[in-house]
């Protein structure tokens, strides 16, 4: 990021045609620049925070006019003055202004710098900044639900309840240290470990609503793969409502990935719609194929779509995850395909529940795609297995970078566990601290003093 402390200017809304577009700058000394673009229509002098109708110019004249309102920092989003400048929405008008922003002297704003600026002065905290983040992405109302909390601090106060528990746990550790023949009340081991187990216990419990976090702000990615026939791309058009992909009995009918992305609810869900699993020379299909195991990889669900058919309690084994050495009687393509997605998430489902006398194993979602059976069941299926068990009215996190620091405070925490009957209360103590440093990195806080604080203020020492 360049120098901190100039005027950036930055359009705030997307490019292109529409009734209104919103330019916005922020830095000491914006005023400055704004006097050399914008004048009151009504030549009274500028007032801060009032909404001001305002000609804009540039050295070739006026060439719109639009509404400003200048704030005066710190008492501002970014803790620095800032103008917001509404002018009708029409690119060339919106590349006029920022043109002529930058030549009274201000840059281009990076990605994200208002709010950058913001955390700088101290405004909002990390989890709050990456919440405007979501809040902009969110795909469906539970996602906006999650990033409104976090903006609005709830998140940050759990951290800080954590934060806490772990600053107590440091505090009896360090007293042990310091005096271990103190006579003033410690608490014993025991408790110390229970309480630091349910710290850990919860930090690992917010780190795994991530999954859940993630589908509600950026939506799902699910893709049916399957052997060649089994109905995967009947299934996507079901499940889409709408013919989207070929059907066809012709096996390797879909060779391409065919994408197209719908709602399950509130969720939003991207289906990818496969080539179908065979062994083929043809190279296009081969290319598909290649294509959709990759896709494999990162698919947040897979729908495994098996076809139906009597000896379908063969599969049993290798859906069950039993031992797939054994020979297998049904599909090997199919039997190869199940085991190799075992540790994906995944659905496996069973297409075409309509043909005579098929059997479908326990664990398998039956659906008939000819006749839009087991669909509903289908697209309810796949919502809970992308959101888990999180309660859609409980705390969630949608930062990949908050998961693997909640999951390190949980590790440094059973750390100190294991580290305290062994290692004693040193070893214990510095696992904590690691702990902290895990929760202030998420936060954006620093801290080490406050630990020693807790400890002084706790057992009244130095009086
Ligand atoms: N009886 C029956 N046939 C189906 C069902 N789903 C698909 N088919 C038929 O199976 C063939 C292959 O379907 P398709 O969706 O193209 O399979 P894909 O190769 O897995 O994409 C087509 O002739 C479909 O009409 C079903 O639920 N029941
Ligand atoms: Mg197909």
């Amino acid at each position: 990021m360049g120098t901190r402390g100039d005027v950036v200017v930055a359009l705030s809304t997307p490019w292109g045609r529409a009734a209104l577009a919103v330019v916005r700058l922020t830095g000491p000394g914006c005023e400055a620049v704004v006097s050399q673009i914008a004048r009151p229509l009504s030549g009274a002098p500028w007032s801060y925070g009032r909404p001001r109708r305002v000609a804009l110019f540039d050295a070739d004249g006026v060439f719109d006019d639009g509404l400003l309102v200048l704030a005066k920092g710190p008492a501002t989003v970014t803790g620095e003055d800032t103008a917001e400048l509404g002018l009708h929405g029409n690119p060339r008008l919106v590349e006029r202004l920022i043109a002529a922003a930058l030549a009274a002297g201000a840059r281009l704003a990076e990605p994200g710098e208002f709010t950058r600026r913001g955390l700088l002065h101290g405004k909002l905290d990390l989890v709050a900044a990456e919440a405007v983040g979501q809040l902009i992405d969110a795909t469906s109302d539970d996602g906006v639900r999650l990033a409104r909390a976090a903006l609005d601090g709830a998140l940050t106060a759990d951290l800080t309840a954590l934060r806490e528990g772990l600053i107590d746990a440091a505090a009896e550790l360090e007293a042990r240290l310091d005096w271990p023949d103190d006579e003033l009340a410690l608490q014993g081991d025991a408790a110390v470990v229970a309480g630091l187990q349910a710290l850990a216990d919860r930090a690992r419990a917010l780190a795994a609503t991530y999954r859940a976090g993630r589908v509600w702000v950026h939506g799902a990615r699910v893709a049916l793969v399957g052997a060649v026939n089994a109905g995967k791309s009947s299934l996507f058009n079901a499940l889409l409502g709408t013919t989207r992909a070929i059907v066809h009995p012709t096996p390797g009918t879909t060779r391409d990935v065919v994408e197209a992305t719908t709602r399950f609810g509130d969720l939003s869900v991207t289906l990818l719609d496969t080539a179908g699993e065979r062994v083929t020379d043809d190279p296009i299909e081969a290319a598909g194929l290649a294509l959709a195991r990759e896709l494999i990889a990162d698919a947040d669900l897979l729908l495994v779509v098996v076809r139906a058919r009597s000896a379908v309690a063969d599969l049993v084994p290798a859906v069950s995850g039993g031992d797939l050495a054994a020979p297998l009687t049904h599909d090997a393509v199919e039997a190869e395909l199940l085991a190799r997605t075992a540790t994906n998430p995944r659905l496996i489902v069973c297409n075409g529940v309509d043909r005579d006398g098929v059997v479908v194993p326990d664990g398998v979602l039956p659906t008939s795609a000819l006749r839009g059976e087991g669909i509903e069941a289908l697209k309810r299926a796949i919502a809970s297995a992308l959101i888990g068990g999180v309660a859609a009215d409980g705390r969630a996190i949608a930062s990949l970078r908050q998961r693997d620091l909640l999951n390190t405070v949980a590790e440094q925490a059973e750390d100190a566990i294991a580290a305290l009957p062994i290692a004693g209360p040193a070893a214990a103590a510095e696992a904590v601290m690691d702990a902290l440093e895990a929760i202030d990195a998420i936060t954006g806080a620093t801290t080490r003093e406050d630990v020693l604080d807790a400890v002084f203020k706790r057992f009244c020492i130095g009086k």
